[in-house]
């Protein structure tokens, strides 16, 4: 039965293998230390992880540059450790999705080292290289004026091979060339080999950029101060990619039914576009992820704005997520997250750390009950917040960071500003260590750890959250159980998710009118508001609610919510 089909059940949760769990105490966290948690997460019911790239690599963008696609990186461990992760996470039932990065390569892969070499090798075209421009006083330039996204210029100059290779992320990590039949082949035996191994499936990396504009013509819009711009119509969610994806599912996927396949498709994919990825009957995969719910507080590009400018636009986050299941649920699934690897905590930004409890709970409930699988981020179940670095430098194992700081001084921003804007935003909010309890380096590692842990594992922390019968990770432990009920289950994904007073620009609440009527109530400010909706009235009982007395309903149909209050109730139609 389709319905039954298990990743459609599931409730993943992301790892960031670098800061999860160090099993030797090298200051990296490592592939037994993942297999050393899998108890916990068992505990916390999750019974589908997705694990960011652990294969061998350079490192320079944290592991999303590969060199070696077949060898588990020696910083995480073994490919028999992998194995015996594998084998550990089955048998309780927990499913391993793999992070696959096919977008780009390390430069310090074999297939680069012999392209830039030798430009008759079969390597070189499974790269995308152009040849210099000059201006007028001679100057060798990329070949167009195409921004990436890290900060720079879309292209990096090789000197043995006198051209420039496409890279849109780093310049350690050039673009692979998708147009080449043997190079996509490589790609599908990788994919195969993984998939035998035991794997559960691919998230995979970056998926909307494969296809580029292939007659590298300048990008029409307005340059920026240094000449160049972002353009992604350049090379993001073109026609021809899903013809890759099609050979890609004919070639591996169909061979695989059991095996889940996530794209990351960006902030420029519309949901039009997200069923050409992942329609039921013509689409390549099984779902993708979108960017439309996250930055829902204005912070992304908020670089002049004061902290107490950073307000949630909770209408829009409410209608992005109500459009996606709008145009995307009778045809595709979707997969459901506030945050993962690339964005700050949460809890910094849709929740307050003022209300830590209120509001880690908060969230917990309105991403659990909404259609699709829901994937939590690493710590987000005890209510982790951004970084409280007070230094540029302690942000620098970011390329995308290093990048930002140089184009931000060369704007001018001073470094005050720089500073509160990736205290803000930087991708590290996500990354500093997993707080498994009060001890030094927050119990992750007896050694200091490659990202400098947050100075609140005292109260923030793995031990005492499980100790704590009203902890975030409590709440969380109750809210999956109660997702994981078949006929709430059956509520949640069949029938239909409906805004309720959707225009009520404080609070996020929705109900599925199902066999079991289910209806949240979330109210997204640190301070009380009224909320009216004719539901309110109706006999119910509470399946869930995050203060411990329920609040005062008045006039049947309106309520008056605490900071963050919120509730679930399973409403009694008859
Ligand atoms: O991120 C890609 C990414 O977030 C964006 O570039 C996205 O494709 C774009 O905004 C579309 O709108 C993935 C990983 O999640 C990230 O950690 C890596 O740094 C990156 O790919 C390169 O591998
Ligand atoms: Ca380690």
């Amino acid at each position: 039965m389709e319905k039954r089909i298990w990743w459609k059940q599931a409730v993943g949760y992301e790892i960031y293998p670098q800061t999860f769990a160090d099993s030797n105490n090298d200051g990296i966290g490592d592939l037994p230390g993942i297999t050393s948690k899998l108890n916990y997460l068992k505990m916390l019911g999750i019974d589908l992880i997705w694990i960011c790239p652990f294969l061998k690599s350079p490192m320079d963008d944290n592991g999303y540059d590969i060199a070696d696609y077949y060898c588990v990186n020696p910083l995480f461990g073994t490919n028999d450790d992998l194995k015996e992760l594998i084998k550990q996470a089955h048998a309780l039932g927990i499913h391993i999705i793999m992070d696959f990065v096919l977008n780009h390569t390390s430069d310090e892969n074999a297939w680069f080292i012999e392209a830039r070499k030798n430009k008759q090798a079969e390597e070189h075209d499974y790269y995308i290289w152009q040849p210099p421009r000059y201006d007028e006083k001679g100057n060798r330039q990329p070949p167009n004026n195409w921004r990436g996204f890290f900060s720079d210029s879309a292209w990096a100059y090789d000197e043995v091979a006198d051209e420039y290779y496409m890279r849109i992320f780093s310049k350690k990590m050039p673009d692979l060339n998708w147009e080449n039949p043997l190079l996509r082949k490589k790609i599908y035996a990788i994919a195969r080999h993984y998939l035998d191994l035991g794997i559960d499936g691919f998230r995979l990396d970056a998926i909307a950029h494969l296809a580029r504009d292939l007659s590298f013509a300048n990008s029409t819009q307005n340059p920026d101060y240094d000449g160049l711009t972002l353009d992604v119509s350049k090379f993001s969610n073109r026609e021809r990619l899903f013809d890759y994806l099609h050979e890609f599912k004919k070639a591996v996927l169909e061979d695989y039914p059991l095996a889940m396949t996530v794209g990351e498709v960006g902030g420029s994919s519309t949901t039009l576009t997200a069923l050409k990825y992942s329609h039921k009957d013509y689409g390549s995969i099984n779902m993708v992820f979108n960017f439309d719910t996250c930055w829902e507080n204005g912070a992304y590009g908020s670089e002049t704005l004061r902290d107490d400018q950073i307000i949630t636009n909770v209408w829009n986050l409410k209608h992005n997520f109500a459009r996606w299941y709008n145009d995307c649920h009778r045809d595709a699934w979707l997969p459901l997250y506030w945050v993962n690897h690339d964005h700050p905590r949460v809890l910094s930004q849709y929740g307050n750390v003022a209300f830590r409890k209120e509001s880690g709970k908060m969230l917990a409930l309105v991403l659990l009950f909404m259609y699709g699988t829901p994937f939590l981020y690493q710590g987000e179940e005890l209510g982790m917040s951004n970084v409280d670095y007070q230094s540029l430098d302690d942000f620098t194992s970011d390329v995308s960071a290093r990048n930002y700081i140089l184009d931000a001084r060369k704007r001018g921003l001073n470094d005050e500003l720089i500073l509160r804007f990736l205290r803000r935003t930087s991708r590290i909010n996500s990354r500093t260590p997993m707080q498994w309890k009060n001890a030094p380096y927050a119990g992750f590692s007896l050694v200091p750890p490659r990202i400098k842990p947050v100075n609140n594992y005292q109260e923030v922390n793995a031990e005492d959250e499980i100790k704590d019968p009203d902890s975030i990770f409590n709440f969380y432990r109750q809210a999956i159980a109660l997702r994981k009920d078949m006929a709430i289950l059956d509520s949640v994904t069949m029938s239909d998710f409906v805004l309720e007073n959707e225009d009520d620009p404080n609070v996020f609440a929705y109900r599925h009118p199902g066999k079991k009527h289910l209806f949240v109530v979330a109210n997204f400010r640190p301070y009380q508001v009224n909320f009216s909706s004719d539901f309110l009235g109706r006999k119910h009982h509470t399946l869930l609610q995050n203060y411990l007395e329920p609040s005062a309903i008045r006039d049947g149909n309106q309520v008056s919510l605490r900071p963050f209050e919120c509730f679930l109730w399973e409403i009694e139609d008859n």
